[in-house]
């Protein structure tokens, strides 16, 4: 009988929680504290666009939307490719991660690693802020999150602590780093390396023990992890990937937020993305480029590619693009394309 009695009260308190509107994450219930995924920390623009973001959202929300950083993806203990999932299972609430982590999960994203597409800035930027990049956040949203604004991880050099690398003979034999889906491994294959997939958080131990010869990433990456402490004397300014950022919130999180705060977050997304881009281009952006002869001050060598250097670069992983392009869609790549050519300069 007692028994009877308790099961009905836990039936009804069963029922209770089930009539109140959306349970934990109803409309106007917030945490106290949201958490906010990053590859890497303030030190680094994408750090910085994360605090500038989080700053202007709790600055704006007079405090009712308090985010809090997580750096080193420590939310996900290291594994960056995890990140995708985990903001859409909500164990992140919000993130600003990078395409190249996000692509195992969804394959368009590969489009800005598809070797040598994007020129220069430019044409960055005709994608991520035009139709392509309207396209690739309505493929976002239905895959579970919310896209709020476009940030910039940047142009990925190629490193290593062995020799200069002029052509893709160079290469040979070289362990590279990568991350991301397996077209970074096709593109380092088709150029006679032996590329290895492996985190930031086991890459850069790899790099000091000489486990692994060199890398890719951007040069404000570069100086802020200090390379060149761990080996990575060669740099070569070859352009061949950018990879973007996606300021973004888990769905369910968006949906708990009144419209007013909704639109303040998402305007302070758009206002930190524009301001951690041009962080992102600092001293790269101009024609002098002062990064890179602060880079070579360290020691590094710096190797520019004449047009037809680079274009051997270029030849030998057509077939990746070609095999690349199928797969992550003829028309969105198509669409890049023109985009591309018809950018303004
Ligand atoms: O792991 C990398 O190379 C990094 C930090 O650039 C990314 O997260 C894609």
């Amino acid at each position: 009988m007692k028994f009877r009695r308790t099961l009905l009260a836990l039936a009804g308190a069963a029922a209770a929680l089930a009539a109140l509107p959306g349970a934990a994450l109803a409309q106007g219930s917030y945490k106290p504290e949201y958490k906010m995924s990053l590859v890497l920390g303030t030190a680094f623009p994408w750090g910085k666009g994360g605090e500038i973001w989080a700053n202007l959202v709790r600055e704006r929300t007079q405090g009712r939307i308090n985010i809090k950083l997580y750096p080193g993806v420590s939310l996900i203990q290291g594994d960056q490719t995890r990140e995708f999932s985990a903001l859409r299972q909500g164990v992140i609430d919000l993130a600003v991660g990078s395409t190249i982590n996000w692509s195992p999960q969804v394959r368009e994203l590969n489009l800005f690693s598809l070797p040598f597409l994007m020129p220069d800035y430019a044409a960055v930027d005709a994608l991520t802020q035009g139709e392509v990049g309207k396209d690739l956040f309505a493929r976002l949203e239905k895959a579970g999150v919310v896209p709020l604004a476009w940030g910039e991880n940047g142009y990925r050099e190629i490193t290593n602590s062995k020799r200069p690398i002029r052509a893709p003979a160079d290469l040979k034999g070289l362990k590279i780093r990568v991350v991301g889906s397996p077209l970074f491994a096709d593109t380092f294959t088709a150029l006679g390396a032996n590329p290895t997939q492996m985190s930031w958080a086991d890459a850069q131990p790899a790099f000091a023990s000489g486990a692994v010869d060199g890398q890719e990433n951007p040069m404000a990456l570069f100086t802020a992890a200090k390379l060149q402490t761990v080996g990575q004397k060669f740099v070569t300014m070859w352009g061949y990937v950018a990879d973007p950022l996606v300021f973004v919130v888990n769905k369910e999180v968006w949906e708990s937020w009144s419209k007013e705060d909704q639109a303040i977050v998402r305007q302070a997304a758009l206002d930190a993305g524009k301001q951690e881009i041009a962080i992102a281009r600092k001293g790269l952006s101009e024609a002098d480029k002062p990064l890179l002869k602060e880079i070579a001050a360290l020691g590094v060598t710096v190797t520019h590619l004449s047009a037809d250097e680079r274009d051997a670069f270029v030849k030998a992983t057509r077939p990746v693009y070609t095999k690349w392009k199928a797969q992550i869609g003829s028309a969105l790549v198509d669409k890049a394309e023109k985009a591309i050519a018809a950018r303004k300069m």
